[in-house]
């Protein structure tokens, strides 16, 4: 069929990216030649984020590379559902570590290509956030600390999903999941515990520290893109909502995906050696409590009456990412 750079009925939505402006402009999952690194018929969930979202990052790593790639991927939602043997979704040179050490089998892979001369293959890490901030940690600081060629994408979805929903680090204060279930005064996990693995990124003074949701397309692939762009440890954090385990509708995950940003909840910046360099600020402010209803995981705070004292640790957990990263212009604050 001969190369479209438009179809007629795709003009217009934000589905296809834009494919409107013009093309330097345009997403790189506008354009129909893009990869498909991570291709259809693999088992996610319908409207899975964490999918989405690494369809979306190595699709654009792949353009940034031209093509010249390999990823290790840790095990979870995204090694199971994409790779179940023998069959595989990858279009690219990918390969399946262990649960823990994709950072570390990256970095392997990243020396390799050195010591054969082949400088201008670059290497992908990803995992999910129990990859990424449980057991997957000291792997990935040791990658940090030795400033390796690696890119490392954590696909966060709060949780460890792929084994049924139970806490990670990064599961939010007062969600449900299968091992911190509300009962009598316990409301959930806890607050004050969880890591912040974006800011302790930064305090490894990485050359490049990004967050993402997968809700803007355009801001992601640039990350990713600037990303490719650098030698050196890196590091984003993409924000995945998974309707399985945080109970909202499939059709509704780029909605909560925003909702998380335009909360404050979910900062969305840039770092560069451990400064932020810059913001993706909030347009439309929304109380935390549009995020938290249409989610299962909070249903629990939702009681008759509301539990409006832990709704409000967390709209106070929302403000204080508003104040600390600057998330408001000033004047409309
Ligand atoms: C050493 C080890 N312990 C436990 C497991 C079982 N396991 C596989 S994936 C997974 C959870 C993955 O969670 P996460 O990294 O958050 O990714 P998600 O599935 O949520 O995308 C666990 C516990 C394992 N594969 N290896
Ligand atoms: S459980 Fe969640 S992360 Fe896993 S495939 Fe389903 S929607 Fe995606």
């Amino acid at each position: 069929m001969a190369f479209q750079p438009v179809k007629f009925y795709q003009t217009g939505t934000f589905t296809v990216g834009n494919r409107l402006l013009a093309a330097q402009e345009r997403s790189v999952q506008a354009n129909m030649r893009r990869t498909n690194s991570l291709n259809s018929g693999h088992r996610a969930c319908q409207g899975c984020g964490e999918a989405l979202g690494a369809r979306y990052a190595i699709d654009a790593a792949m353009e940034a590379t031209r093509n010249r790639l390999i990823a290790a991927n840790a095990t979870g939602c995204l090694e199971v559902f994409s790779t179940p043997y023998p069959e595989t979704s990858w279009q690219i040179p990918w390969i399946h570590s262990l649960f823990g050490n994709a950072a570390a089998v990256a970095t392997g892979i990243a020396a390799a290509m050195r010591v054969k001369g082949q400088n201008d293959v670059r290497v992908v890490a990803q995992g999910g956030d129990g990859g990424t901030t449980d057991i997957g940690f000291g792997c990935l600081s040791g990658m940090f600390e030795r400033n390796d060629d690696v890119l490392f994408i954590c696909y966060d979805n709060e949780a460890y999903m792929n084994t049924g929903v139970q806490r990670s680090s990064a599961t939010p204060p007062a969600a449900r999941t299968n091992t911190t279930m509300p009962v009598g005064q316990e409301l959930g996990n806890r607050f004050g515990q969880g890591k912040n693995l974006p800011a302790i990124a930064m305090a490894h003074e990485i050359p490049y520290v990004a967050t993402a949701t997968v809700a803007e397309l355009h801001d992601l692939e640039a990350k990713v893109k600037t990303a490719m762009g650098i030698r050196g440890a890196r590091y984003i954090h993409i924000l995945v909502p998974c309707p399985l385990g945080w109970g909202h509708a499939s059709h509704d995950t780029i909605r909560i995906a925003r909702l998380a940003k335009e909360t404050g909840l979910f900062p969305v910046f840039e770092a560069t050696q451990g400064e932020v360099t810059s913001v993706s600020r909030i347009r439309r402010r929304q109380p935390v409590e549009a995020y938290l209803r249409p989610q299962k995981r909070f249903a629990h705070l939702f009681g008759d009456p509301p539990n409006s004292a832990v709704i409000a640790q967390l709209q106070a957990l929302a403000d204080r990412n508003i104040r600390r990263y600057g998330l408001i212009e000033p004047e409309a604050a």
